[in-house]
């Protein structure tokens, strides 16, 4: 098991569009381990592989479990090959990111949704999801799209905030 170091806006790599996996072996088991540990260390409610470095559409998340609670059990889901199939109603909350630290908004997004995906195992299922893990899903959909939650602001409020974000990291 090993951490992995994340990147950060500005980093070019961030607005990769991620390729489909195609191979599940081993490395692929690591890799899902190594970002699962990465992301309870930080601590995130999720992690797209994007974020990590590595170009695949992939992502782990656990939207219940609460670092503070020692009662929480970790319930990690890796999520491979995503696809939103459905969407409906909208829903907006103050988002974070551990590639943009230390900046919050509100972004509007879908309520709920169906997603498919491939497990582990290569086996497809199809998950609704609404509330937290519903906005959670499409935050880490986005990375493996290349986008970031800022994307979503207006204009002149997104500009702002990446001319401010790219100030503090060359400091
Ligand atoms: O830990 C995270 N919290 C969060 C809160 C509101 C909306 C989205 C998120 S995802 C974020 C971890 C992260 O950056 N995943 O890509
Ligand atoms: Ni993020």
């Amino acid at each position: 098991m090993a951490l992995m170091k994340i990147l950060t806006y500005p980093d070019a790599f961030l607005k990769k569009t991620a390729k489909p996996v195609t191979v599940f072996d081993d490395a692929l088991k690591t890799l899902v381990q190594d970002m699962a540990e990465t992301m309870y260390e930080e601590p995130g409610i999720g992690l797209a592989a994007t974020q990590v470095g590595e170009d695949k559409r992939l992502f782990v998340m656990d939207v219940f479990y609460n670092n503070e609670d020692p009662e929480s059990k970790k319930t990690p889901v890796a999520v491979i090959n995503p696809e939103i199939i459905e969407t409906s109603g909208e829903s907006s909350i103050e988002e974070g990111c551990l590639s943009v630290p230390e900046f919050r908004a509100e972004v509007k997004r879908s309520a709920e949704l169906v997603l498919r995906f491939q497990d582990m195992e290569q086996e497809i299922h199809e998950l609704r999801a609404e509330g937290l893990m519903a906005i959670c899903i499409q935050h880490e959909n986005d990375h493996l799209n290349g986008k970031l939650f800022i994307d979503h602001l207006p204009p002149l409020k997104r500009r702002m905030v990446q001319n401010k974000l790219k100030k503090q990291a060359t400091k």
